[in-house]
């Protein structure tokens, strides 16, 4: 349904004046319930966890915590090419039905893409010169982005709610734009032409496909400063979301290090809200295998204490890939930091999905 002006009361519209009303509600009582704490979230949640796969109604969080997250992260990879999963081998189709669980327990949903380079139809990882100029109008690729979005389109009509409401989304395009390692980010093309191209990507969605249910996420990675973050944002009229990714791990090893840059990049993100009028989030972060028992309370609690974000969205515990390669991003039953992450749930900042519940974020 759409919104009518009447029907607006004291409610804020997003960048989409058109947003159907579970989208306006979901964005204001967004910016509401984080002056009382944070959503918790985590990717892939209900498909797998460590050494499991498509169990139905198992979830790593619930195992260790007896409830789910409050939000749930999805990707979109693989989705432009027309494969029946994702990068990650999740099926769309059963990732439509995750969603739609989730969303009726209550829980909110943001999805992330990392789609193919399209013009040398290598993955996102591959960048390679010219390829974000390639797809904005007047472009070589422009069409075929085109008909990327248009596949984007139909995934985000194909999700709705028991009345036939659409489920409102949080879409994350063009992630941690300012790295170099994806083809849409740093060096690989320029601020301007990244700029235009998320632009065109809300304009197109929005006002040519009519999607309504959508809040724009924009985030960068870590950052040194506000001037840089804001070197690639599209503007105001754009984005809903403003986040940032942050992992610590090899880059920085030290628990004190990481939490000075972490306090740090949440003190801007919280001011450029406010200064925008727009929601801060941690829109990625993770501790890969965490060996630190007491992580979850003393150091990434213990930070965000001092902080109001609407959300944090935890990466996939895809497990023991390899003999070299784990992605443990939250605790299952018996991981070390599980016993702290109990802690980390029963605080009165976390918010996961019993209490998500019960806050009708949709009305
Ligand atoms: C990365 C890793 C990869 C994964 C990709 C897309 O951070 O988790 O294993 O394929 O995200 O989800």
């Amino acid at each position: 349904m759409a919104f009518s002006g009447a029907a607006l009361g004291q409610n804020e519209l997003p960048v989409d004046k058109k947003a159907t009303s579970e989208t306006v509600h979901l964005y204001n009582n967004l910016k509401k319930l984080r002056t009382k704490g944070f959503l918790f979230g985590h990717q892939d949640d209900l498909a797998y966890g460590v050494q499991w796969k498509y169990v139905p109604g198992r979830s790593d969080i619930k195992d260790v915590t007896g409830d789910y997250p409050a939000l749930y992260g999805w990707e979109l990879g693989r989705l432009e090419l027309d494969h029946p999963m994702n990068l990650d081998s999740v099926p769309f189709q059963t990732m439509k039905k995750f969603i739609t669980e989730a969303y009726t327990r209550g829980g909110v949903i943001t999805i992330s893409w990392h789609l193919n380079n399209p013009l040398s139809g290598g993955s996102a990882w591959q960048p390679e010169p010219g390829t974000v100029a390639s797809v904005l109008p007047g472009g070589q690729k422009h069409d075929l982005y085109k008909s990327w979005l248009d596949k984007v389109a139909d995934f985000m009509l194909g999700l709705k709610g028991s009345r036939g409401e659409y489920i409102p989304v949080i879409f994350r395009p063009f992630h941690e734009l300012n790295g170099d390692w994806f083809w849409w980010g740093g060096k690989n093309c320029t601020p301007e032409e990244i700029k235009q191209l998320y632009r065109f990507t809300v304009t197109y969605l929005r006002d040519q496909k009519n999607i309504h249910h959508i809040l724009y996420a924009f985030n960068t990675d870590r950052f040194p400063s506000k001037q840089v973050y804001l070197e690639r944002y599209p503007g105001d009229d754009w984005v809903d979301i403003i986040g940032f990714d942050i992992y610590q791990g090899n880059n920085i090893i030290k628990n004190e290090d990481f939490v000075k840059e972490f306090d740090r990049e949440l003190t801007t993100i919280e001011e450029l809200a406010r200064e925008k009028n727009k929601i801060p989030a941690l829109t990625e972060f993770g501790f890969n295998g965490l060996p630190d028992s007491t992580w979850w309370t003393k150091v990434f609690l213990k930070t965000l204490d001092a902080h109001h974000v609407a959300y944090v969205l935890a990466w996939r515990n895809a497990g023991f890939v390899s003999s070299t390669h784990t992605e443990i991003f939250v605790p299952y039953k018996g991981q070390v930091s599980a016993n702290d992450f109990v802690d980390f749930y029963n605080s009165d900042k976390t918010i996961f999905q019993k209490d998500i519940t019960l806050e009708k974020i949709y009305q």
